[in-house]
């Protein structure tokens, strides 16, 4: 099946789908080994995979090459952060096409102005659009796409930007109305209340997306109670519990003048070489190599 129709499919179901942040073909092998229904193709994981801040420094096909090597090796849909859409209505129509065309099941775009800043950064900048610019990117967005199946979903980050409850409904509303097939409504609360809220407050068929980053105590049972949220994302767990994992080795090897006392802190090769299919490249070398 088709990742876009495979991702129709899982949001036409009644439980929550729930997708974990990854940015190259290993760390989303690994999302899907684990059992999970999608992989969200993280700018922040992207960015900092080049070691630079998520803040529109690398151009779109830097991420689109992300997106698409990630979904060469998998089978299971990826929504791609797309940031802003990396420029007015018409990089999105640009960006649609190629995504699309890549076989990325979806893509998330935001209301902020290009270049954006990372919502969760302390005294970031989350400077918005006039709400008719960020329509006109949605209704673009829907009016490049091929299949019906392909979704684009709409990020309003009024809460992020501290412009309250009011603000960020009336602007969900107008991109559901625009054509969003979700909304990601974001917050970088440390508590769930202001989500709980805004949910509790959605009155309209389309679904929502939550990123719980910073209020991580909401638990999917909790989501799924309150109704109306399809998709649940764990943006960048992945990478966070990579970086701890090879600071901690790394200091380990420094401080003890070698790597004789890590083997059980690290996988071994052969799980590497499983991971990459190695396997089934050897079955494939007994076939056809004469
Ligand atoms: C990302 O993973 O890049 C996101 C989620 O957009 S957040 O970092 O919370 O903005
Ligand atoms: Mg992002």
């Amino acid at each position: 099946m088709e990742k876009a129709k495979k991702l129709r499919t899982l949001f036409a179901k009644k439980k929550l789908t729930k997708i974990v942040g990854a940015h190259n073909g290993l760390s989303a092998k690994l999302v899907e080994r684990a059992g999970f229904d999608g992989v969200w193709a993280s700018g922040l994981e992207i960015s900092a995979s080049y070691g630079i801040p998520d803040a529109s420094l690398i151009s779109m096909y830097q991420f689109l090459e992300a997106a698409r090597s990630m979904n060469e090796v998998i089978d299971i849909p990826i929504v791609a952060d797309c940031d802003t859409g990396y420029g007015n209505a018409m990089n999105v129509m640009y960006m649609v096409k190629r995504y699309e065309q890549a076989g990325i099941a979806a893509v998330s775009i935001e209301e902020k102005k290009f270049p954006k800043d990372n919502s969760l950064l302390a005294a970031g900048r989350q400077e918005l659009l006039r709400v008719e610019e960020f329509e006109g990117k949605i209704e673009a967005a829907k009016a490049a796409q091929k299949s019906s199946d392909f979704m684009v979903i709409a990020r309003v980050e009024a809460l992020i930007a501290g412009w309250g409850q009011e603000e960020a409904q009336m602007r969900a509303h107008r991109y559901a109305e625009a054509g969003a097939d979700a909304i990601l409504i974001h917050s970088k609360s440390s508590e769930p209340e202001e989500i709980i809220e805004f949910v509790s407050n959605w009155d309209l068929e389309v679904p929502l997306v939550l990123v719980p980053t910073n209020y991580p105590g909401l638990r999917e049972k909790e989501i799924e109670a309150l109704g109306k949220v399809k998709m649940v994302v764990y943006a960048n767990h992945g990478m966070r519990a990579a970086i701890k994992a090879m600071e901690t080795i790394f200091a380990k090897i420094k401080s003890d003048g070698g790597i004789y006392d890590i083997a059980d802190m690290i996988d071994p090769v052969s799980h590497v070489f499983e991971i990459q299919g190695v396997p089934r490249m050897k079955d494939m070398e007994r076939k056809f190599l004469k």
